[in-house]
């Protein structure tokens, strides 16, 4: 189970790159998460049109850190072009900030997913001192997903015990930073988050399915 995240490079003509991409990749994979450097350049307008007939998942990862009432406002604004989850932080709290964001996205249909640790050396500053705290706000409001880090496997199995086997939890950190494909999985994640490794490859499609091949087998192995 294959996210691809959609980070296109400077040089590069972004539309046509997104949909390139979206094109060859979106039959093998469950859905396609886009961040700030495309949501800034493209904008949702032409966003909502490269994207308009897909069913997958559709994730606006504005990573919201915000108010509730502004990161609602976000979530609303996201939802009518077409995004069906977002991403938010987890460390702004639950009161007045993702309790007002999480009834939002009930209202709008819109898949709430929060960031309880990160793939990057420095979430063990201060992101995973809370990691109870963030799952315990993720349980309270009955977030549809989790972000854990693929690069740190023991978090991932941690966080799917404190969290049940209901929520999914969504994993970056595959290839480009480190980590292999499966290794999330083996752990307890249920999407693996790959950007890079696919999308700045020389032939995406080819690339897509090595690994997506290589996370089968090591899922089939650690799974016995
Ligand atoms: P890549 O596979 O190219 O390293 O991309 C990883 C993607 O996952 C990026 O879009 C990044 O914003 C996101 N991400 C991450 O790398 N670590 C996190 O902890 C949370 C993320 O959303």
């Amino acid at each position: 189970m294959i996210i691809v995240a959609l980070d296109p490079p400077q040089n590069v003509d972004v539309e046509k790159w997104i949909k390139i991409r979206y094109d060859e990749l979106k039959e093998y994979v469950q859905g396609f998460k886009i961040g700030v450097p495309a949501i800034i350049r493209v904008g949702l307008e032409g966003l909502s049109k490269i994207f308009k007939d897909y069913s997958g998942l559709l994730i606006a990862d504005l990573k919201l850190a915000d108010i509730g009432d502004v990161m609602a406002l976000t979530a609303s604004i996201v939802g009518d072009y077409g995004f069906n989850a977002v991403i938010a932080h987890a460390f702004v709290g639950y009161s007045q900030a993702v309790d007002e964001l999480s009834k939002t996205c009930e209202k709008k249909g819109l898949k709430l997913i929060l960031v309880v640790s990160m793939s990057h050396r420095g979430s063990e500053e201060f992101i995973d001192k809370h990691l109870e705290s963030f799952v315990e706000i993720a349980k309270r409001v009955g977030s549809w997903g989790l972000v854990a880090p693929a690069t740190r496997p023991l978090i991932i199995k941690r966080v799917r015990e404190l969290i049940g086997s209901e929520v999914k939890i969504l994993s970056p950190g595959i290839g480009v930073q480190g980590a292999e494909p499966g290794t999330a999985i083996c752990y307890g994640a249920d999407y693996e988050i790959v950007g890079r490794a696919i999308t700045h490859s020389e032939n995406v499609k080819q690339n897509a399915l090595k690994i997506i091949e290589s996370q089968k087998q090591r899922v089939a192995k650690c799974r016995g």
